[in-house]
């Protein structure tokens, strides 16, 4: 037993993702800047301690010589990353084509693109023949890499035939793989061109994982009716075994945030912010730009709440943040310009010579200034048309200890699960019964605002990012040894 642990702890851990958790800038033939990037899946892996995590991914850049692949590979290495190189085209047949513009869209409920069909119609076939060409890239490098008694996670929708080029080159290799975006209903998975493939691609691995019990429940339907496979309650039968499909639902370092809120960094910009906006009730949103995200449709409810109450036209303020991301898809830049010219609109109509109601940033903010951001809020309005989890919403949580500041939710956010009981949920698609929710908001009384926080505060500090990659992995050893127990009887 005694040896057994001992192996246990060392067990490394593969993580593949389209990206690895770095930035990297060239500053010379043979030199690299690196950066690590504090997301959620690196805290969340940090941790994880009884493994010892290596990423394989893409870096993000260009990288055509060998000189240049030669030295970021020795720079990624020592902070336990492992590039995969992509060239430009395969880029854009397979990450801007198939996974930004067919899979993300679909898999949020967007639909198939459907202006110029029949071009889109031609391009498919090669774009998801990139797809697989590209997934087939990861597995090259995860297989050089691979060792016996590694466990190997991949994660997302870039990288679902991945489990099948990992299984078809060795079979006893354990491969999990997670989903960061809703699974659509199978009504709409089928709409897909490439719907069976993909499903028998994911269907390899050993644990498929998903944020909630719908997405997983939706991917298992998707099973028994375009394949016509037998879903049981644990998972679906796929060749002879049981894939285990089930709901892993992700959540953030809640000690980073409560910690961070105490550094004078952060309580400098809070005192800056309430000197700012004295007075005034700040309802805050955080988002990448996105159409996912209904940055629209909150702006909108934000206007029909000032129409309708004018009491409240000089005594509140809506800090819109918004990351750009994809800018070079029309697509994005046209929902960009459709949100400036709304905020200009309800400015121009409601602001005054010294106040204006909505600030909107298209930026992103360093740690410090979020959290501080967070801690000063009274509403946040996360109004997202869907979304896998959202841990904006955990964040805010979890930086409103003394605040006790409300939560209005979409309740097609993952997150409606499980902040429902301690959030206003609302859809966001109808922007009167937001526009009311942002009045009841402002008004609660603190009693009730406290009771509902403490219930989201509870759920957001004991339900977190490490609890969850420490569960999935764990899962996933699991399944691979039942599965040895079953074929060994
Ligand atoms: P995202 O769509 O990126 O993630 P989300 O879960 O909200 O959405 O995470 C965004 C992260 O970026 C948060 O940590 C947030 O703090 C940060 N962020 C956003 N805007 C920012 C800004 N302006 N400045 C600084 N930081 C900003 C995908 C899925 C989600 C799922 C996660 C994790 O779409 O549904 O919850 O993966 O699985």
């Amino acid at each position: 037993e005694e040896r057994h642990e001992t192996k246990a702890l060392r067990q490394r851990l593969l993580v593949v993702a389209n990206r690895l958790p770095v930035s990297a800038v060239r500053k010379g033939e043979d030199v690299w800047s690196l950066e690590i990037s504090a997301g959620g899946l690196v805290s969340a892996l940090l941790g994880v301690k009884e493994f010892e995590a290596r990423w394989i991914g893409w870096a993000g850049v260009n990288v055509p010589d060998e000189i240049g692949q030669k030295a970021l590979t020795k720079a990624l290495a020592e902070k336990r990353c492992i590039p995969v190189f992509l060239d430009e085209e395969i880029v854009h047949q397979y990450y801007n084509g198939y996974c930004n513009n067919i899979l993300w869209p679909l898999f949020h409920y967007l639909g198939l693109p459907q202006e110029d069909r029949l071009a889109t119609t031609r391009s498919f076939q090669s774009q998801f023949e990139a797809y697989e060409k590209a997934n087939q890239m990861f597995a090259d490098v995860v297989n050089k890499h691979y060792e016996e008694g590694d466990v190997v996670w991949c994660h997302d929708y870039h990288l679902m035939s991945l489990p099948k080029c990992l299984k078809k080159h060795n079979k006893n290799m354990k491969v999990g793989w997670f989903l960061h975006t809703p699974f659509p209903s199978s009504e709409i998975h089928r709409t897909l061109p490439s719907r069976s493939e993909l499903l028998h691609f994911v269907l390899a691995a050993d644990l498929v994982g998903f944020h909630t019990y719908d997405y997983a429940r939706h991917f298992v339907s998707a099973c028994t009716r375009i394949l016509g496979l037998e879903g049981t309650p644990y998972g679906v039968e796929y060749q002879g075994k049981l894939t285990r499909v089930a709901a892993f639902p992700i959540g953030i370092d809640s000690e980073r945030f409560i910690r961070a809120l105490d550094h004078p960094r952060v309580q400098d910009h809070i005192k800056e912010l309430q000197e700012r906006f004295k007075g005034r009730k700040v309802m805050l949103g955080v988002d990448r730009l996105d159409m996912i995200k209904g940055i629209p449709q909150k702006i909108l409810a934000f206007e029909k709440f000032l129409e309708e109450d004018p009491y409240w036209r000089d005594k509140v303020v809506l800090l819109q943040i918004a990351v750009p991301t994809r800018t070079d898809v029309p697509e994005y830049q046209k929902l960009t310009s459709q949100v400036h010219e709304i905020v200009g609109r309800i400015n121009g109509r409601f602001g005054t010579l010294t106040t204006v109601p909505i600030h909107h940033l298209d930026r992103s903010l360093d740690f410090y200034q979020l959290c501080a951001l967070y801690a000063v809020t009274d509403v946040a309005l996360v109004t997202s048309l869907r979304d896998g989890m959202n841990l904006v919403s955990y964040e805010f949580v979890a930086c409103q200890e003394k605040k006790k500041g409300v939560l209005i939710l979409s309740e097609f956010a993952g997150a409606a699960q499980s902040l429902g009981a301690g959030a206003i949920l609302v859809n966001p698609w109808n922007v009167t019964e937001v526009a009311a929710a942002i009045a009841r908001a402002l008004k609660m009384p603190s009693a009730e605002r406290e009771k509902r926080h403490k219930h989201n505060f509870l759920h957001v500090t004991s339900h977190t990012a490490q609890e969850w990659a420490g569960t999935f992995v764990s899962e996933l050893n699991d399944t691979v040894i039942e599965a040895q127990l079953r074929t060994r009887q």
